[in-house]
C-alpha cells in the first residue's frame, strides 16, 4: 500500500516553519503540497524544502482535495494542514488502518480520550456545532458504528474510495461531505483519538458564520 502525504497550505508560513521538521516524511511514499495561492513566503519555503507544490487556480479546500487526488501516484492520501491544529506525530497512525482495509481514516477530536481545541473553554460553540452536524449525518446516513468526528480535516482516504464518493463540495465543507458520502456508500471508516492543538498563527482560521452556513447548505444538498 503506497501512501501520499498531502500538505494543505494557504498562507501558513508561521506554522510551517515551526512544524515542518516534526513531520515524519519517512512513513509515506510520496509528499507534495497543494497551496491555495499563498503570498506570505509559504511557496518559497516549500520550494526550499524541495516539496513539489501545486498552486490552485480556484481557492478552497474542496478544490485542494480534488487536485491532490489527480496528482497522487499512490493508493491512499493523508491530508495534513500545518497550521498547528494537527499533530504531525499522528501521521504514522493512518497506514495500519489502510492496510486493514479501511477506506476513510479520521483523526478524532471529539470522543473519549480525544482533545478538541475548545475543551478547556466553558462555551464550546464550535465543538457543539460540529457535534450537531455529526449527529445528523450519523442518524440519517450511517448504517455502521457511530463516527464521532465527521468534520476534522486531518484524515486519509484511499483513491478507490475517493473515486467512489465523487466529491464536489467546496471550501471547508469537503470533509463533512466526504463523511456523508462514505456513509451513503457504506464505506469502511476508522477513527483514532487525536489531540487538537491551538492554531499557531492565531490571526487566521475559518470564519465561523459563513462556514456554518456553508455546512447547512451542504447538508441540505446531500439530503435532497
Ligand atoms: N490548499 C489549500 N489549503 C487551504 C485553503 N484554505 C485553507 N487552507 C489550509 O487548510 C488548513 C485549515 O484551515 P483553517 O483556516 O485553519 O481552518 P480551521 O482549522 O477550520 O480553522 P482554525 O480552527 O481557526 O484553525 C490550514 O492549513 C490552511 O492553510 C485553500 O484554499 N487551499
Ligand atoms: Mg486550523
Amino acid at each position: 500500500m503506497r501512501i501520499s502525504l498531502v500538505i494543505l497550505s494557504y498562507n501558513e508560513i508561521v506554522g510551517l516553519q515551526i512544524l515542518f521538521d516534526n513531520i515524519p516524511f519517512d512513513v509515506v511514499d510520496e509528499v507534495f503540497a497543494v497551496d491555495g495561492g499563498s503570498t506570505d513566503g509559504t511557496l518559497e519555503f516549500l520550494k526550499e524544502k524541495n516539496i513539489t507544490t501545486y498552486v490552485q487556480d480556484i481557492k478552497g479546500r474542496g478544490e485542494a482535495f480534488r487536485i491532490a487526488f489527480r496528482k497522487s501516484n499512490c493508493d491512499a492520501m493523508i491530508f495534513y494542514s500545518p497550521d498547528g491544529n494537527e499533530d504531525p506525530k499522528d501521521v504514522p497512525r493512518f497506514r495500519p488502518y489502510f492496510e486493514q482495509g479501511y477506506d476513510l481514516v479520521i483523526a478524532n477530536r471529539m470522543g473519549k480520550g480525544c482533545y478538541n481545541e475548545e475543551d478547556d473553554q466553558v462555551l464550546k460553540l464550535r465543538k457543539w456545532t460540529n457535534n450537531a452536524f455529526t449527529f445528523l449525518a450519523n442518524t440519517i446516513w450511517n448504517k455502521g458504528d457511530y463516527v464521532e468526528d465527521t468534520i476534522n480535516g486531518f484524515r486519509g482516504i484511499t483513491k478507490q474510495a475517493w473515486e467512489e464518493i465523487a466529491l464536489d463540495g467546496s471550501g471547508y465543507t469537503i470533509e463533512y461531505q466526504s463523511s456523508i458520502r462514505s456513509f451513503k456508500k457504506g464505506l469502511k471508516i476508522a477513527e483514532f483519538p487525536t489531540h487538537e492543538y491551538a492554531r499557531i498563527d492565531g490571526a487566521k482560521g475559518s470564519p465561523a458564520i459563513p462556514t456554518g452556513l456553508a455546512f447547512v447548505k451542504l447538508f441540505l444538498k446531500e439530503l435532497f
